[in-house]
């Protein structure tokens, strides 16, 4: 194990730049999405023109790209260079900058195009709405920076293995790799429909667009996206967490093992978010619900291991009884406790996905709040909570202070506060969505219909949990501006080590061919087939939409 002191000042930079780009875009998309949760409320109509879609747009993009993007670029950046080699080698420092620097000026083409109104197509810009050109070439930058930025962790890692032959490479830099071997795969398929369906037929080039083929690419990526969220945040459960609470990681090799899986059954299951379009044989939905349900295992796996882990370290301790280790959890260290929380709202959120998959489920909750309600459990409460907790050590790390004990203190509010904000919001979402209250829909009455009438109680405690969220989110960024201010100390990187010696853990992990090969032939079973029909001589092309 290397030394646990601080991070190079030239690798600080890098991974500031990152953090600090995350919360600028969470602070822009938090106002953005505190002014739509109280104009679907019924209490506000938005000035100046902006128009309900293009904010959603906005927040969609900002918070679920934007944010989490950049974030989780940061984080790895530090992990790898904290555990591969105490610092990045100068090439892994270029790429990072390089992808740093595309992805921002793509990310402000993008921006530039949503305030000009010019694409609310929501974040997930489904065709036949059409966007400006700009605006497609700026998501394309997104997607160059970002493989910049991967390729990075790659060589660092070959590196790191080149002069290290024989040994273990630590569990971070593993993660660190798998996080961004999903993201390249992964990504692909939303290159492919940007650069060749959407960026020629915005620019006139063609007439009309395969809309089946495109929303097919899209979920390739768009499932796949959702673990590239979720695999930092479980880096830091797996890896951080046991230091934290003086404890130890349960098993170097069962987390490797998850980390296999998700790269493996990630991505084959996009149907799993199509299951009500046509155009698909129910075949093949069954298939891919099918490996869906694969790729549940590495979630309880990651329960599993952190249960044990927990327990372990309470039994160390002394506790007994079915839940003493919860006693000597560190409740008040919010580096324990935001992620925690995070944890406990990632057990709804994952049965909530569950029934999500479940064809017949999914007919009732598809298109409706109940999904708006899912994701906010799991990206915006699970992942971002964690994020929040890392935020609290990572920057005293670069910045060489100590987190505050009134900082800590103010942590811990802001945690609640969040909680009882998604509580509000996510819970009132997952009840209207089963009385069929729509999602990506602005305010509307549908003319006092009963069932709306019925819904509005409902939106109310959106708009009051919007606004609860709103300022937990001000003291989030309140608490990242009071961390730059705190005396100047050594806070040291956390990094777990594992129960078991270094033999426990299988060398087969790390046959990166031949988990790239299985991932490969998994995706080309689950979609070659389909995406022929999709080619096929009677599939219909539509012209674009503006509908905003
Ligand atoms: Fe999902 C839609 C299915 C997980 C995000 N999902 C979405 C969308 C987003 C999203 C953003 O099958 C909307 C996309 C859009 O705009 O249309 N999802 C699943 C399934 C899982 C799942 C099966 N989703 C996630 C995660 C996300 C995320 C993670 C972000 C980070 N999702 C769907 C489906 C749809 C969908 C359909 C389409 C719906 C539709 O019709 O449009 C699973 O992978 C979940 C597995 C998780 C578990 C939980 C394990 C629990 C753990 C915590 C342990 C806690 C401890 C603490 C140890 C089985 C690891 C305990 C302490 C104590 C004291 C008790
Ligand atoms: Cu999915």
């Amino acid at each position: 194990m290397e030394s646990t002191k601080g991070l190079d000042p030239r690798d600080g930079a890098l991974v500031l730049a990152h953090v600090l780009f995350a919360f600028a875009a969470l602070l822009l998309g938090g106002i953005a999405g505190m002014l739509q949760s109280v104009v679907r409320g019924g209490a506000y109509t938005l000035p100046g023109g902006i128009g309900y879609y293009q904010l959603l747009t906005a927040h969609g993009i900002l918070m679920a790209i934007v944010f989490t993007t950049y974030f989780i670029i940061g984080f790895l950046y530090s992990g790898i260079a904290r555990t591969m080699g105490g610092t990045l080698l100068p090439r892994v420092r270029r790429l990072g900058w390089t992808g740093y620097a595309l992805m921002t000026l793509g990310g402000l083409f993008v921006l530039i195009m949503i305030l000009l109104d010019k694409a609310s197509v929501l974040y997930t810009f489904y065709a036949p709405m059409k966007a400006a050109p700009q605006f497609y070439f700026g998501l394309a930058l997104v997607v160059i920076g970002s493989w910049l930025s991967g390729a990075g962790i790659f060589y660092q890692y070959i590196y790191w293995r080149r002069t290290h032959r024989g040994k273990l490479s630590p569990l971070f830099g593993f993660m660190a790799v798998v996080t961004m071997l999903l993201w390249q795969i992964a990504t692909i398929g939303v290159a492919i429909e940007v650069v060749v369906q959407l960026i020629p037929w915005s620019l006139g080039w063609t007439e009309t667009v395969n809309v089946m083929l495109s929303r097919t690419l899209f979920w390739y990526f768009g499932h796949p996206l959702v673990y590239f969220w979720l695999l930092p945040t479980y880096i830091c459960w797996y890896v951080i967490i046991p230091e934290l609470i003086g404890g130890k990681i349960y098993s170097d090799a069962l987390a490797r093992l998850s980390f296999i899986l998700l790269l493996l059954f990630s991505i084959p299951v996009g149907f799993h978010h199509q299951l009500m379009e046509p155009g698909i044989s129910p075949l093949w939905k069954y298939i891919q619900v099918v490996l869906t349900f694969m790729v549940v295992v590495p979630s309880l796996m990651t329960a599993f291991s952190l249960f044990a882990s927990f327990e372990l370290n309470g039994r160390a301790k002394g506790t007994s009884g079915l839940f003493g280790w919860v006693k000597v959890l560190p409740w008040k260290d919010v580096r324990f406790f935001a992620p925690f929380m995070g944890m406990l709202a990632f057990i709804p959120a994952g049965a909530g996905g569950i029934v999500n998959a479940s064809d017949q489920m999914n007919a009732v909750v598809h298109n409706t709040l109940w999904v708006t309600g899912h994701f906010h459990l799991t990206v915006a409460t699970s992942v971002a909570l964690t994020f929040f907790g890392i935020t609290y050590w990572l920057v005293p790390v670069i910045t060489g202070r100590v987190l505050t004990s009134k900082v800590n203190k103010l942590g811990i509010v802001q945690t609640v506060l969040w909680l009882v904000g998604m509580l509000f919001m996510s819970g009132a979402m997952h009840a209207v969505g089963l009385l069929g209250s729509p999602r990506r829909t602005a305010y509307t009455t549908y003319q006092n219909h009963p069932d709306a009438v019925l819904w509005m109680p409902y939106h109310v405690a959106m708009a009051i949990g919007g606004v609860i969220l709103f300022a937990a989110l001000i003291l989030m960024i309140v608490n990242v501006a009071l961390l730059f201010r705190a005396p100047k100390g050594t806070t040291a990187y956390p990094i777990g080590q594992s129960e078991a010696p270094e033999e426990a853990t299988p060398r087969f992990l790390e046959r990166w061919g031949v988990w790239i090969a299985i991932t490969a032939v998994l995706i080309l079973f689950a979609y070659t087939i389909p995406v022929m029909d999709m080619l096929g001589p009677d599939t219909y092309g539509a012209p674009g939409y503006q509908t905003w």
